[in-house]
């Protein structure tokens, strides 16, 4: 009989949970953190759902643990960890995650206010700024995002035939924009939104199977994330979503690598120049405000260096345990 105790402290970024794991975190093998996200998948996934599915976590947990640099020049790598996996990056993690690890002092980085943070899917820059010992943003440059396809078609169920986009922010969305077949997120429920997604997600990667595949990192591929757009509900804003990921999930929060991608679609198409303030409403009205850093190219093709800032507030300390004596360790999911 075993039992596995974890440290974790918990927060929310703009409404969406990051549960950092302090302490219990496994060793992790590999030279860089996307070999260590393998390693992790191969041999400790049952952590992962564990501490993500019911009933230690639910159908939108998601979490983090920190590893040491694997360049000195940087802060700390990280590992997400959620309800679909490990992503290769996640935006509003790692909003909640340098909240978490600033105020809790888990973390001293080189340069107050700056950090270095090595992402499976490459360099995160981040920016934050306190007030005594909360901090009040935090502000991320993320990997290289491109528009990856453009008007692809696919037949949803009650709605007919989409149109969508295809974009890379540090994971792949299907990014579909109001059109005759759809009126806009506003109009549907979020368990409407997540029945169409469960279905075009898997639809997505049949029709256009090993056509999303990162030029410097095959292990990242696919659609993993389905990106509803419409008419924001502030006026402020620029633009509203509800982003599908897991099974069953909605973010809560404007999402940080689905904004990348967003803002990337954007630049391709002419909409959004460099520097211009893209602001993102969530499903719920939550905001984060993105920013187009520079232009640059990915394997010799257009795209972009984004900025995403939003917030995050620290809401409590877990301990918990995985006993294999609980029929229900590797939680589950309804
Ligand atoms: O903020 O990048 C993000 C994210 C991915 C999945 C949920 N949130």
């Amino acid at each position: 009989m075993s039992r596995s105790t974890f440290v974790c402290i918990d927060a929310h970024t703009c409404g969406n949970p990051v549960r950092v794991i302090k302490e219990g975190g496994p060793h992790l093998i590999g030279e860089t953190m996307s070999q260590k996200r393998l390693h992790f998948l191969k041999e400790f996934d049952w952590i992962r759902r564990g501490l993500m599915f019911e009933p230690r976590g639910h159908d939108i947990m998601s979490g983090s643990i920190l590893y040491p640099p694997h360049n000195p020049e940087n802060d700390f790598a990280i590992l997400f960890i959620e309800t679909s996996g490990c992503l290769p990056m996640c935006g509003h993690g790692t909003i909640g995650t340098i909240t978490i690890a600033i105020e809790e002092g888990l973390i001293t980085p080189k340069v107050p206010g700056k950090i270095r943070m090595e992402a499976p899917a490459g360099l995160v820059e981040v920016e934050y700024s306190t007030t005594g010992t909360k901090v009040d943003w935090v502000r991320l440059i993320n990997v290289k995002s491109y528009l990856a396809a453009e008007g692809l078609n696919i037949d949803c169920p009650e709605l007919g035939a989409l149109t969508f986009d295809v974009a890379y922010g540090g994971n792949y969305y299907a990014i579909i924009d109001p059109q005759p077949n759809f009126s806009g997120v506003n109009n549907f429920t979020a368990v409407k939104l997540i029945q169409y997604s469960q279905i075009l997600r898997d639809e997505i990667n049949q029709k256009y199977p090993n056509m999303f595949i990162h030029p410097e990192n095959d292990s990242i591929k696919d659609v993993s994330h389905i990106l509803w757009t419409g008419k924001p509900t502030d006026a402020t804003s620029t633009s509203k979503n509800a982003v599908f990921y897991g099974d069953k999930a909605i973010d809560r929060s404007p999402c940080g690598t689905g904004t990348s991608a967003v803002m990337a679609q954007r630049y391709a198409k002419g909409t959004l120049k460099i520097g211009e303030e893209f602001i993102h409403e969530s499903f719920i009205g939550s905001k984060f405000i993105g920013k187009i850093v520079k232009a640059t190219t990915l394997d010799g093709k257009p795209a972009i260096i984004p900025s995403v800032q939003g917030w995050a507030k620290v809401y409590g300390y877990n301990t918990i345990i995985i006993d294999d004596d609980d029929p229900y360790a590797l939680g589950f999911q309804v």
